[in-house]
């Protein structure tokens, strides 16, 4: 039985792995920046477009019970601030529809074929708590929350497979049951061969940061994130959050967002008990809180 602990050690995870995580994301333009706008006027770490739209999916299922594309697309622009770090195509995306223009509409004329970044996996853990059973309707829903913002299939592929794991280790299945999973559900060439690698590395010692970048990847595309983000919070499953979060760091590259995608999964495993005490160096940290507590009710509605 899925526990709130584990509910709000996947949402506070989420939170944290992006906000810590974010300072050392990019090159030194974007790390100079950050560490401009990193911090809230009392001094807690700022989240990312990660958090932001983390929250936004809670908020819009706890209002339908389900994946209302207009809502969430309503959601996700009314939340906009380029201060986040939006990725480009998601920010243009999104301020657009806040314009009055239609998701739909401008997917359909400029986004041809959809974005393949990594910002519907980086939400998708939330989709894992609206659905901790049904697998089908985890990976419909997925995918109705992936296609507002990444049409692409390997943007969507990517999404899934974070939904998927998380539900996993919500359900504390054993490391070689997810796997066996993910690859049943990968659908592209370079995740199944991501998927096989992370199955053989995990046999090994931690791999060094630069064999991690090589083989799996640390950049904004989906291919290049989502499993690495997989990798670090299988490997690290019993082990400490801040020394993960760590490894990831030294990773470089899309911090923040491989942060959020491995805490999120690493907190739906241990749950909140070593996380909550850090709560203060986090901003809304109470907030993130109670949406988890808000999506462990509605499973009783
Ligand atoms: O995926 P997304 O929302 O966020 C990506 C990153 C995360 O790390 C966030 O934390 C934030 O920092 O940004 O951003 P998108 O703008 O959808 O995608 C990111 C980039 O991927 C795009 O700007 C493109 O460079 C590339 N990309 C594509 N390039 C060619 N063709 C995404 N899709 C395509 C494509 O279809
Ligand atoms: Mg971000
Ligand atoms: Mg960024
Ligand atoms: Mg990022």
């Amino acid at each position: 039985m899925t526990s709130i602990e584990q509910y709000k050690g996947c949402f506070l995870g989420l939170a944290m792995g992006d906000a810590f995580a974010a300072p050392f994301e990019g090159g030194p333009i974007e790390r100079l920046l950050w560490r401009a706008i990193g911090h809230t006027s009392t001094g807690e770490r700022r989240f990312t477009d990660d958090t932001q739209m983390a929250i936004d999916l809670t908020k819009s299922f706890l209002h339908n019970h389900r994946i209302d594309q207009d809502h969430l697309a309503q959601q996700f622009a009314q939340s906009y601030r380029w201060s986040r770090g939006y990725g480009p195509s998601t920010s243009n995306l999104l301020k657009r529809i806040k314009k009055g223009n239609c998701w739909r509409e401008i997917n359909k004329k400029k986004f041809k074929g959809g974005s393949f970044g990594n910002g519907a996996a980086m939400r998708a853990p939330i989709l894992a708590l609206c659905f901790p059973q049904d697998t089908q309707r985890l990976l419909e829903s997925t995918i109705r929350s992936a296609e507002i913002t990444h049409a692409h299939p390997l943007g969507i592929e990517g999404a899934k497979l974070i939904a998927l794991v998380t539900q996993k280790a919500l359900a504390k299945s054993p490391n070689e049951t997810v796997l066996k999973e993910m690859l049943h559900l990968c659908e592209s060439e370079t995740f199944v061969d991501k998927t096989m690698y992370c199955q053989s590395a995990l046999r090994q010692a931690t791999l060094e940061p630069r064999t991690i970048r090589i083989h799996l990847g640390n950049g904004i595309a989906a291919t290049d994130s989502c499993v690495t983000a997989i990798y670090f919070a299988l490997k690290f499953r019993d082990l400490d959050f801040d020394i993960m979060l760590g490894q990831i760091i030294k990773l470089g590259g899309d911090t923040d967002t491989i942060g959020a995608m491995a805490g999120a999964i690493w907190g739906a495993f241990n749950g909140s008990a070593t996380l909550e005490p850090k709560i203060s160096k986090l901003e809304r940290g109470q907030d993130i809180i109670s949406y988890a507590e808000q999506l462990f009710q509605h499973q009783s509605l």
